[in-house]
């Protein structure tokens, strides 16, 4: 087996990326899925660059710089319109790096902050217009090591006064002992990576049937279909992982959304090329209609309500 890069709680955290960390694609192809105008990458990231925006010392990883610069190159590249960049753990609750990047993409950006339970109301208020429109709470002991629920029952409640969702990031395994949790938080509840299903088992995964479950149950659930590449057993391009995006596309076309995942933080296996990952778009959204309604009309919904026209 490869060794980790990713530290382990307890460990000194190293100060640069490990020698085996795998930086983005250098050169993705460009894609021949054309994605419809006003399409939003709706999960992406920034790292550092870390001489301007340190990691946290509590990081679990040391990533390689990915500054805002080249996540908007790569966006132009792939045919996108705007971003919605999800603060990583690396990064812990210095939202800086995340603001600095919406600050930089002439309204083009909007972002997902990990805050305290403590964050003033001033720093709430500079988040919010600084572009951030949710929060985030990470279940992966490899990140974040134990989730601290009582302080996320706080920050849920204040980012419901600001208006904003709440992101969750949780392996489907988990889901049984954290349903109850994450049904009672507040507002719009977004999955990340379709709740990390064990793409193995296909459609009937147990852990794919709770995910449809909470979507089935509560309307205020909705789910990233994103990272074929954590998820697949079989490798590019992903036809092991496609039948799930298909699924939840089809089953809630309204509560969709996509993301590239770039940089890709912690991939191990293999690096994915970004133009790779957009040409999956129509076999998992294979209408105009669906692809709209996931790259465009839900994003909006969520992240620039203003810009929707009431009709
Ligand atoms: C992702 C996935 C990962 C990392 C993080 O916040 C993070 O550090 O989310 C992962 O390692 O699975 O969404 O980028």
């Amino acid at each position: 087996m490869a060794k980790s890069h990713v530290i382990q709680n307890n460990d000194t955290v190293q100060a640069g990326p490990a020698t085996d960390y795998m930086s983005f694609h250098p050169a993705p192809k460009r894609p021949e899925f054309c994605p419809p105008d006003g399409a939003v990458d709706a999960h992406c990231h920034v790292f550092g660059p870390a001489d301007q925006f340190s990691f946290a010392p509590t990081r679990k990883y040391t990533p390689v710089d990915a500054p805002a610069a080249r996540l908007f190159a790569l966006r132009d590249h792939l045919g996108f319109a705007r971003n919605v960049i999800v603060q990583a753990t690396c990064h812990g609750t210095d939202n800086a790096a995340m603001l600095d990047a919406i600050a930089r993409s002439d309204g083009r950006a909007r972002g997902v902050a990990v805050i305290e339970k403590d964050t003033t109301e001033a720093e709430l208020l500079r988040l919010h217009q600084g572009g951030v429109r949710g929060v985030r709470f990470n279940f992966l002991k490899r990140l974040v090591g134990d989730a601290p629920k009582g302080d996320y029952i706080r920050i849920a409640e204040r980012a419901a006064e600001m208006g904003w969702h709440i992101v969750v990031y949780f392996e489907s395994q988990e889901l049984p002992d954290l349903a109850s949790f994450i049904t009672a938080l507040p507002g719009t509840i977004v999955i990340d990576h379709m709740g990390r299903p064990d793409a193995s088992g296909g459609l009937q995964d147990v852990g794919f049937a709770n995910v449809r479950e909470l979507l089935d149950k509560d309307e205020r659930f909705w789910v990233k279909v994103s990272c074929p590449e954590r998820l697949t057993q079989s490798g590019p391009p992903y036809g092991d992982v496609v039948p799930f995006g298909r699924y939840l596309v089809e089953a809630y076309p309204d509560r969709v959304l996509w993301g590239t995942d770039w940089p890709h933080p912690n991939m191990r296996s293999h690096m994915p090329d970004d133009g790779a990952l957009v040409d999956l778009i129509p076999q998992i959204a294979p209408t105009k209609e669906l692809q709209r309604k996931l790259l465009v009309d839900n994003p909006m919904r969520l992240y620039w309500p203003e810009e929707v026209a009431d009709v």
